[in-house]
């Protein structure tokens, strides 16, 4: 994420990686993806997101039991494939209908819309298939598919993208846009969060802290988001900025102003990191991420 570094960027740069190598090993799997699925699902995974989920995931396993184990590696990429998959979905002419996604043209437009359509299902099925048969534990494996399932979901992201574009021009108070954004992006973070702790094996305990961590963190970033879309440049962000207000979109500048949001960000910022509780240095990074969503540039 560019931001204002506090050492935060190159922590993230490293996790990145991490990532990447995950889902470079995916994708060269014949077994896995048919071979005219090859090409637009190889052009989704590898673009330059920010893979802030994912890092998520990993940085909560290292928190937790002192290292990545392969467990975690496997639900990051699982977590990126359900992410991109909303993303390519997101941009079709029937949702928000977008010609750029990570500084390049979205899938429909690469492609085609049916082809986008596909790659969006095959990315999502890929990553259940990935942690049922690649998680050693099968109750671990079972743990992971309930809670991306249970985020990703008719009772999170899916029913926050319902909610988003049911509500498009019209009026919405302070608790229905927090519903919105809780349910469309900050579940996704608190899950990866949580399926992070889980493959580093944390207790009961450890794992409240963490839903909590990714909730905060997750409607902090969407904020953040939100503010973007009025101050960024198309350029900086990689896809069309001002487009929210244009399509009646609820955000936060649109219904608390600029200042409040900004407030409301910082807020959310500080509670993720006392969520995280007296963990130290041990949670620097998750806590550095929490700070950098008060300077994101893209
Ligand atoms: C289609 C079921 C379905 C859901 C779509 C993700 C989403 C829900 C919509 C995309 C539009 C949007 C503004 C969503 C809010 C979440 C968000 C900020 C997505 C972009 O995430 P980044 O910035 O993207 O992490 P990169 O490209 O860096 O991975």
């Amino acid at each position: 994420m560019a931001v204002a570094d506090n050492g935060f960027s190159k922590e993230l740069e490293r996790k990145v990686k991490l990532v990447n190598k995950t889902l470079e090993r995916i994708l060269s799997r014949r077994d896995l993806i048919s071979k005219e699925l090859r090409g637009p699902v190889r052009y989704a995974l590898t673009g330059p997101g920010k893979r802030i989920r994912s890092a998520i995931a990993l940085w909560c396993c290292e928190m937790i039991s002192g290292e990545v184990n392969r467990d975690a590696e496997i639900a990051a990429a699982a977590i990126e494939m359900v992410h991109t998959y909303s993303l390519i979905h997101d941009d079709l002419p029937a949702m928000d209908d977008d010609d750029y996604r990570r500084g390049r043209l979205t899938c429909h437009k690469k492609f085609d819309e049916a082809t986008a359509i596909l790659t969006g299902d095959a990315l999502l099925t890929l990553a259940f298939e990935v942690l049922a048969k690649e998680i050693e534990t099968p109750a671990i494996a079972a743990r992971l598919v309930g809670e991306l399932a249970e985020a990703a979901g008719p009772a999170g992201m899916v029913a926050g993208q319902m909610a988003d574009l049911d509500f498009e021009n019209k009026n919405v108070d302070e608790k229905m846009l927090r519903y919105i954004h809780t349910n469309k992006t900050a579940k996704m973070f608190s899950c990866a969060a949580v399926m992070g702790g889980i493959c580093g094996e944390a207790n009961e305990k450890q794992l409240k802290r963490l839903r909590e961590y990714g909730l905060k963190v997750g409607l902090g970033f969407q904020i953040a988001d939100d503010i973007l879309d009025v101050c960024g440049t198309s350029e900086e962000l990689g896809k069309t900025s001002g487009k929210d207000a244009r399509q009646g979109k609820q955000t936060y500048p649109a219904v608390v102003g600029l200042e409040k949001s900004r407030k409301l960000a910082g807020k959310l910022a500080d509670e993720a990191v006392a969520a995280l509780g007296p963990s130290g240095e041990k949670a620097g990074a998750l806590r550095r991420l929490a700070e950098s969503l008060l300077n994101r540039t893209r």
